[in-house]
């Protein structure tokens, strides 16, 4: 799909005028960060086979994820597999990886699931002599910058740009409160890229407001919507007069729109819900939550499986050290047009 290119600068103000006009719901990747064109041509020699290891098992945004990655290895010619842990824990997540090396394909799409605690683990992959890929996630400490030296030998990362997120959904809750009131960020655990981009995003917007949003608190679910619907029940009930709400991700947002309806403050409190799996949909259309902003995990899969062909092939001018995916914003006023309806993630 082609979208049209706008300027980083003029980006969130177009994004808004497009938000409340209800035509335009596609957010591309800045020009700046634009890619070269992806390697589509299918594997030079023996087929090689390429590993996804996602954050975490039953989470519809990797489901599409993988479904992306499983359709371009069909029609390439690659022999894909993935897996990844029962919980978004590196703990749990790096003795799939050092399985999968054992494995020894040729190149390894990843969603590292901390940004320093999966460093060497990869850096074994590489190694060993795999292609590494990062998708979703990035690691280090260079804002998923990998052309670093300390991290060049990752030859790309794909994934949302995760500030300008951040910033796009608070900045609506901003809107839809007035300009005005008490914020409450839900999110899942440090170390995260993705969810820390997203809260740095979120702040940029709320400082913009000069003291006129008041951040009262953050809370760290550990990715598990049942206890961010705890804490945010306890932050509605301490915070009668709470005006919005991030969630910044699907079982943070999940977790905080449950406790909302649960709370009766539906369409009182405001909620910005990253992710878009179908259950955002409802909440979307019953006024739970006001904003849902779409990820395209399937485009992300896509291109993974591309770059590691291009690797394989030693196509490596093909590979951007960044590919960044962009967005599609879901209102009320746009969620049965085609484009937002095909951006709802998977389940199955
Ligand atoms: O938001 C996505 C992903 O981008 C993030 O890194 C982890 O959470 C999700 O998988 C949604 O649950």
């Amino acid at each position: 799909m082609k979208h049209r290119l706008y300027s980083s600068v003029g980006l969130i103000v177009l994004v808004m005028t497009a938000l409340m006009l209800s035509a335009c719901t596609a957010v591309a990747p800045s020009p700046a960060a634009e890619a070269p064109a992806a390697a589509t041509e299918p594997p030079a020699g023996e087929a090689p086979t390429v590993a996804l290891i996602y954050g975490v098992r039953g989470d519809g945004f990797y489901i599409t994820m993988e479904a992306g990655a499983r359709a371009k290895a069909q029609e390439l010619g690659v022999n894909f597999f993935a897996d990844g842990p029962a919980q978004f824990q590196p703990a749990l997540q790096v003795p799939i990886l050092d399985a999968v090396i054992a494995q020894k394909p040729d190149a390894i799409c990843i969603a590292a699931t901390d940004r320093q605690a999966l460093i060497e683990p990869m850096r074994r992959a590489h190694d060993a002599g795999i292609h590494m890929i990062s998708v979703d996630t990035f690691i280090g400490d260079t804002g998923g910058d990998y052309t670093a030296p300390e991290l060049d030998w990752m030859l790309s990362y794909i994934g949302s740009d995760n500030v300008q997120g951040g910033e796009i959904g608070c900045n609506a809750i901003i809107e839809a409160m007035g300009g005005k009131g008490k914020f409450y960020i839900q999110t899942t655990q440090p170390g995260v890229s993705t969810v820390e981009q997203r809260v740095e995003g979120c702040m940029k917007a709320i400082e913009a407001t000069n003291g006129a949003v008041e951040l009262i608190g953050m809370d760290y679910n550990d990715d598990n919507a049942a206890k961010a619907a705890e804490q945010t029940a306890a932050v509605l009930a301490a915070n009668p007069d709470l005006g919005g709400i991030f969630g910044t991700n699907l079982f943070s947002a999940r977790g905080a729109a449950q406790a909302v309806a649960n709370a009766g403050l539906t369409g009182v409190v405001k909620v910005a819900n990253f992710d878009a799996p179908e259950d955002a949909i409802v909440a979307l259309r019953e006024n739970v939550v006001d904003i849902v902003i779409a990820q395209h995990p399937y485009e992300m899969g896509e291109k993974c499986i591309e770059f590691a062909v291009a690797a394989v092939n030693g196509n490596f001018d093909a590979i951007p050290k960044r590919y960044p995916t962009g967005y599609t914003i879901i209102t009320r006023e746009n969620v049965d047009t085609e484009e937002a309806q095909r951006s709802i993630y998977k389940s199955e």
